[in-house]
């Protein structure tokens, strides 16, 4: 099987601005330091330029503090994109400042209506499918009107679950290439990764799941040795970008960009 799932030509993010110290998060570890967070997002910017994207970086919007998160206003993949209707209700309006950046690179646009909500870390697409993790922020009326668009598109959706007290079904896990992923143990003891090749983060490394694969490179947040040995061992190029200022947030590799 031809696998495209992690080649891609341009990748779209968003600088983080002030507001971040009112970004959302599980659990209070200190307000993050814009500073630092700006030079940890210009090096994943330059990262993926090295990989060959050609990166749309849009400014700051200061009414949404979360707003750096891009991959959870949509969904794109060769056949169109899908803008997505975000589950926490502080993020609802940035899909509206995406969708006209989507509408000049895509012909078919489509747009989940409501009343369901599905935000883009709960979805891994992989080479033979496009995974949903059912979380706080997608719920089963989102997965179903995404289920609809990709009908259309031919492309097969399965609705799996995300652990308890994880925010996003992504938090725990990546695609490495089309038939295999990195994910915590916590979720590949659901069972849903049967029929791929798992990578297990290493113990105490969970926060290490949330990775992308961008052509050549693996980028993953700085600080989980065990882990990127792992993935060295086996074959992949990793690049460590800083990511402790997005973590107080909630907020890792995938969340920082929107990939096609
Ligand atoms: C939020 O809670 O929505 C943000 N603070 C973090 C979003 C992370 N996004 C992602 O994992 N795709």
């Amino acid at each position: 099987m031809t696998d495209h799932s992690y080649e891609f030509t341009r990748a779209i993010t968003r600088r983080p601005g002030q507001s971040i110290t009112r970004g959302l998060r599980a659990v209070d570890t200190g307000a993050p330091d814009l500073d630092l967070m700006l030079a940890h997002h210009a090096d994943y910017v330059a990262t993926l330029r090295e990989a060959g994207a050609t990166v749309t970086e849009l400014p700051p919007l200061e009414d949404f503090p979360d707003a750096l998160f891009v991959e959870d206003t949509a969904l794109c993949l060769p056949e169109g994109a899908v803008l997505m209707r975000p589950g926490a209700p502080s993020r609802l309006g940035e899909v509206a400042h995406m969708a006209p950046v989507l509408r000049d690179l895509y012909a078919d646009v489509r747009v989940i209506e409501g009343p369901g909500f599905i935000e883009g870390g709960d979805i891994l697409t992989t080479g033979r499918e496009v995974l949903v993790g059912r979380s706080a922020r997608t719920d089963a009326a989102g997965v179903a009107e995404l289920a609809t668009i990709l009908k259309d598109w031919g492309r097969p959706l399965r609705e799996v679950a995300t652990p308890p007290g994880v925010l996003h079904f992504k938090t725990d896990c990546s695609l490495l290439d089309g038939e295999t992923v990195l994910s915590t143990e916590r979720l590949a003891a659901s069972g849903c990764f049967e029929g791929y090749r798992v990578i297990l983060t290493a113990d105490g490394e969970e926060a290490a799941a949330n990775a992308i694969r961008f052509n050549r490179f693996v980028l993953m947040a700085a600080g989980f040795p065990a882990t990127a040995e792992r993935l060295r061992r086996a074959g992949y190029e990793v690049r460590e970008i800083g990511n402790s200022e997005c973590a107080k947030l909630d907020g890792g590799m995938s969340c920082l960009s929107l990939r096609l």
